[in-house]
């Protein structure tokens, strides 16, 4: 039997599904279909000699669908998140390489303009994902990314709470380290240093007080930003 190979655009998607969702359940993924899928019209199919929607350019076998467990055991990211973003870019241009996505009793479809569809197969695709690719020589075989690590991910609030924290520290220590160097620069080698409290250090050297206030003022609008971009989201 000719061996076959998932065509390269998914391989990379799988790969990327396992970076952002290490442990992810894997039990639901598929490639090369089974016995039924041979049976009917199937990206799962070996394209080469199998039944499928499109003959391709090459001869090479190639499966060009792939099933993606939607238990990713990531408590800020569900399959949903995976496939809007995935559709999304299909939508707005930016990813060509797939004709259509089935998720979740709905289906998207780079024919129908990635509109969201319902989706009445006799599989409603509630265990996994399904993404068939283009026959497309180039678009196949690119492994470029699918952006994955760039879906917006929701903190929980103890995230927050830690995030601030570990900022506040790291601003603290930062600014421990401004004054010392500060002070110690300020005095000739070998004299004796003056010892002073922080708050006497920053009375004597307004300038670097200045700097401190506007490194915290930055850390200050970096949280901001960062904690409200990211809402909390649990329902
Ligand atoms: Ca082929
Ligand atoms: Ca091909
Ligand atoms: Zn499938």
């Amino acid at each position: 039997m000719a061996t076959w190979i998932l065509v390269p655009c998914l391989g990379r998607l799988r790969q990327e599904l396992n970076s952002i969702a290490p442990g992810r359940d894997k039990s639901s993924d598929g490639t090369i279909g089974d016995t039924a899928h041979r049976g009917r019209v199937s990206d799962h199919n070996d394209d080469e000699v199998g039944k499928v929607p499109i003959r391709d350019a090459d001869s090479k076998h190639e499966v060009h669908a792939i099933d993606l467990d939607v238990d990713l055991r990531e408590p800020n990211l569900t399959m949903e998140m995976v496939v809007q973003h995935v559709v999304g870019r299909c939508r707005g241009g930016a990813e060509r390489r797939l004709r259509y996505v089935i998720y979740n009793r709905r289906i998207w479809e780079a024919s129908q303009g990635w509109r969201q569809r319902a989706y009445s197969g006799d599989n409603a695709h509630t265990q996994h994902a399904h993404f068939s690719a283009s026959y497309d020589t180039k678009l196949e075989a690119s492994t470029a990314s699918w952006h994955l690590e760039d879906i917006p991910v929701a903190l929980t609030d103890a995230d927050k709470k830690w995030l601030a924290a570990q900022i506040d520290r790291a601003a603290t220590s930062a600014a421990e380290r401004v004054w010392k160097t500060k002070w110690n620069i300020n005095f000739a080698p070998g004299a004796k240093p003056y010892v002073a409290e922080a708050g006497s250090i920053v009375a004597h050297v307004p300038g670097e007080h200045t700097r401190t206030e506007e490194m915290v003022a930055e850390i200050n609008t970096k949280v901001d930003k960062l904690l409200g971009q990211a809402p909390s989201t649990q329902a």
